[in-house]
């Protein structure tokens, strides 16, 4: 059977980790040119006095730690701080209409952006404007528009807490709650189901709650990847004998074993640590089956106990005490038959109760999620029912236990705390009144979904955006890109070139901004800003290099210059002084927020400090002032799965790439190297329709009963990769994937695209196109 591999494809057999890290980032060192200086910066990640890491939000010890190494945190690092330069002679010598058909990777990897640019459409290319010039004629489209909805205010979460929070003041200031932002294409099922669970949109764990776990569940993230400091945690709880509990489609290496870089045995002896101590290769989108599964099985144990003359096996004390609603999840389960679990998981009856045996056997149980819950059609009820599992066993707000999702941006939950949300609450719009004197529109704005289809429809006419690229994170680059292109005004706060930019509209402004690891000096000197990691705990970050150029601003200057022009003396808010030193605005947000009271003050102590989160001290801020057990409807988010015919895609992302940033080609772990153009799909599934590894396809999402179109959506000339997958389910990257993606494909409690579950068909692809 030893046939030939398509090119780039090979087994990876070793463990996650180990040398192949180490040698990573010397490649990447020496890619971005920065190699004696690149070094000094990786020592500064995380450091009392150094930046945060842009590349994950997973906390760190105290943030007082010796340096912690980590491979994708050094790619993020080195990317940022490249010595590559992106100046205004560059679109001198390149169109728009040319830069349109480069690689993403070729784009970015330019460089840093040193100017402001404006596009000019008679040469068709980019040139540069002076700063004052750009905020004028940014304040003149957003002052000509009738009416201060149809502007949209985009936030990617890499921005500082000040600069999210000046955006969202001069936002509300200009007069509309508009804010899509990328929490809405990642986390809000999390933001939206855990509040109605248990009171707050928010993990309940610390980093020590995880010294104390006795099991850790892990479901649809990839922490090898996207989360790598969280491996130091998940190593010692294994060595710990603690069982971790893997659900996920593929097997990912790192959740399989281990080779700590930061250990001199492993290294040594090119040894490793077992992470998994059972790994459940769900379908896609089975997630709710499981759940609902391991909760049949602990309460058919807990019947079974008390017929037996036990006490059962449920925190009786705490369900009394602290929830609602058991009986009613009760009945839910106990009509859910093992058969439609089983059908629709992909996994036994017995792999499933085994799940659930674990659970009851651990005191203190915690569970992680990423992506692979969230980011389904049914996503808020994937992490409601995560919720009720916990609660089950009073597996909220003690030591050692808790829910635990695993954030994306560095920041972006530090953005909707301080304000980025286009649902304001009544604290938020009091906070703002006490801090600014003027109370901000409280009708609920768009996100993003909702401000790309204002966009798609011609109802927006102006986009500004602190960072990201949103055009490509999105669902369905038709749809989205021909609407941004029918923009009267764009504009990109931003580090480097990307394809969101080249979507010109009338009026299209690209403003190159600090990033994490620059200097930032000001009026009073050199500024710091602050961050919220994935644990609630916000503390300080100062970078130290050398701007790219002379003409660069900070991102928190940037908003400032915007809205002064836009709004001039409009409710009389000191823009200036909050940039001459960011403590001032620090003041405000602790007005606004009483939360981050005394918030100069504690973030200058090391590690910062933690903000609340009642929920961990049994604190519920629901309603009812109680946790709630809520039932979901069904297991099926899709009711095409049962069409043989159909494949269910998920889009992962690879080892080398930070969203839509692509640092390189290669996907070391799942051994695809030097391209991406790649589907992985169950031999069976190929076999059974007369395909076979190396094929290429043409891959064909299925029409949805929600959609509002018939257009067809189709990703053409995939390399079919035989993967250990589930049958019936596929895997490709995203954003390549996303054109398979109909913009109204998406979870409709909280907004969040279904990107993991998306029925697709394949076939060999025509030749010759
Ligand atoms: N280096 C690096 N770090 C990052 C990022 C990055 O792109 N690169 N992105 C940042 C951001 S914004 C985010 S949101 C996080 C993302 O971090 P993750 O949540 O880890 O992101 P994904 O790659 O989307 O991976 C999801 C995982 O879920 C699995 N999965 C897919 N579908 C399902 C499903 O239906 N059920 C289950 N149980 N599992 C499923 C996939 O196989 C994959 O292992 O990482 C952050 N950190
Ligand atoms: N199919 C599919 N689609 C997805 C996902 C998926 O799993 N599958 N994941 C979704 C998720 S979880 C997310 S979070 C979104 C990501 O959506 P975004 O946050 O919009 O995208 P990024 O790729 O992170 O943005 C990268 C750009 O940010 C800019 N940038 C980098 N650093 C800075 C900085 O410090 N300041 C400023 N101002 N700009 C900076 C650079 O120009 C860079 O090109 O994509 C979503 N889309
Ligand atoms: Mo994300």
């Amino acid at each position: 059977m030893a046939s030939k591999r398509p090119d780039g494809i090979e087994t990876y057999n070793a463990a996650a980790g180990g040398w192949g890290a180490l040698k990573a980032v010397a490649e990447s060192l020496s890619r971005q040119q920065v190699v004696a200086q690149g070094a000094a910066t990786l020592l500064k990640v995380n450091q009392p006095d150094g930046f945060d890491c842009p590349g994950c939000a997973w906390p760190d010890p105290k943030h007082t730690s010796s340096f912690e190494f980590c491979e994708n945190g050094a790619k993020a690092v080195t990317w940022e701080s490249t010595a590559k330069r992106l100046t205004p002679s560059f679109f001198a010598s390149h169109t728009v209409s040319e830069l349109w058909d480069w690689h993403d990777h070729d784009l970015e990897n330019q460089g840093r952006l040193t100017h402001p640019l404006i596009y000019d459409a008679t040469v068709d290319r980019y040139v540069e404007i002076e700063w004052d010039d750009a905020c004028r004629t940014i304040a003149d489209a957003l002052n000509a528009l009738r009416d201060p909805n149809m502007a949209e205010f985009y936030t990617s979460g890499r921005a500082s807490n000040e600069a999210a929070f000046l955006f969202q003041l001069f936002v509300r200031a200009y007069g509309t709650n508009n804010f899509p932002d990328c929490s809405n294409m990642c986390h809000e099922a999390t933001s939206v189901g855990l509040p109605q669970s248990i009171g707050v949109g928010k993990g309940t764990v610390t980093l020590e709650d995880f010294d104390y776990a006795d099991a850790i569940f892990s479901f649809g993230h990839n922490p090898g990847t996207n989360h790598p400091r969280m491996m130091t945690t998940l190593r010692e709880a294994a060595k710990r004998g603690v069982p971790i509990v893997v659900f996920n489609p593929l097997k990912e290496r790192a959740l399989e074993r281990f080779a700590s870089p930061q250990s001199a045995v492993e290294m040594a002896t090119l040894t490793s640590t077992e992470i998994s101590s059972a790994y459940h290769q769900v379908r896609p989108g089975g997630d709710l089956a499981v759940l609902k599964g391991m909760m049949k099985r602990i309460f058919q144990r807990d019947s079974a106990d008390i017929e037996n003359g036990g006490n059962g096996m449920l925190d009786r004390s705490f369900i009394a005490e602290h929830t609602d609603g058991i009986e009613a999840l009760r009945t839910d389960i106990d009509e859910t038959t093992w058969d439609q679990i089983e059908a629709i998981s992909g996994l036994t009856r017995a792999a499933i109760e085994s799940a659930g045996d674990v659970y009851l056997k651990a005191k203190n149980v915690i569970l992680c999620y990423g992506m692979g819950i969230t980011q389904h059609r049914n996503g808020t009820s994937n992490v409601q029912q995560i919720a009720n599992f916990l609660m089950l066993r009073g597996n909220i707000g003690r030591e050692g236990a808790g829910i635990c999702p695993l954030r994306g941006h560095s920041n972006v939950q530090g953005d909707r705390t301080v304000g980025i949300t286009e649902a304001p609450n009544a604290a938020l719009l009091d906070g703002m009144e006490r801090a600014f004197g003027f109370r901000p529109a409280a009708e609920k704005g768009h996100n993003a979904v909702e401000a790309v289809e204002a966009i798609s429809d011609g109802r927006s006419k102006a986009l500004i955006c602190l960072g990201g690229n949103l055009a490509v994170a999105m669902s369905d680059p038709d749809a989205t890109f021909a609407g941004m292109r029918k923009l009267d005004l764009a504009v990109h706060l931003t580090t480097k070139l990307n394809r969101s930019h080249l979507l010109t509209a009338r009026t299209s402004i690209i403003l190159p901004v600090l990033g994490r690891t620059d200097l930032d000096i000001q009026a009073t000197g050199p500024q710091s800003v602050t961050v919220e990691d994935s644990m609630s705990m916000v503390h300080a970050s100062r970078g130290f290099l050398k701007p790219p150029s002379d003409s660069v601003r900070s991102e928190s200057a940037v908003i400032a210059g915007m809205a002064k022009a836009t709004l001039g003396n409009r409710h009389g808010i000191a823009w200036d002084a909050m940039i001459e030193n960011y403590d001032r605005i620090r003041d405000k947000i602790e007005v606004v927020f009483p939360d981050f009271h005394d918030f100069n003050e504690r973030i200058r102590q090391p590690g910062g400090f933690r903000l609340s989160v009642p929920a961990s001290i049994r604190d519920w801020r629901t309603p009812a002032k109680k946790a709630q057990f809520l039932v979901a409807e069904g297991l099926n988010e899709d009711p095409q799965v049962s069409d043989p015919d159909l494949l269910t895609l998920t889009t992962i992302r690879s080892h080398d790439q930070y969203n839509t940033t692509i640092y390189g080609m290669d996907d070391r772990y799942r051994g695809v190297f030097g391209r991406r153009d790649v589907i992985f799909l169950n031999g069976d599934d190929l076999a059974s329709r007369g395909l076979s590894e190396g094929d290429i396809l043409d891959v064909e999402a299925a029409r949805n009963p929600v959609e509002i179109d018939d257009r067809p959506r189709l990703v053409r000339r995939l390399t079919a990769i035989a993967y250990n997958i589930p049958s019936g389910s596929a895997a490709g990257y995203y954003p390549e994937m996303n054109g398979l993606i109909a913009l109204s494909h998406y979870d409709r409690r909280s907004g969040t695209p279904g990107f993991k579950s998306i029925p697709i068909r394949i076939r060999l692809a025509t030749p010759g196109d």
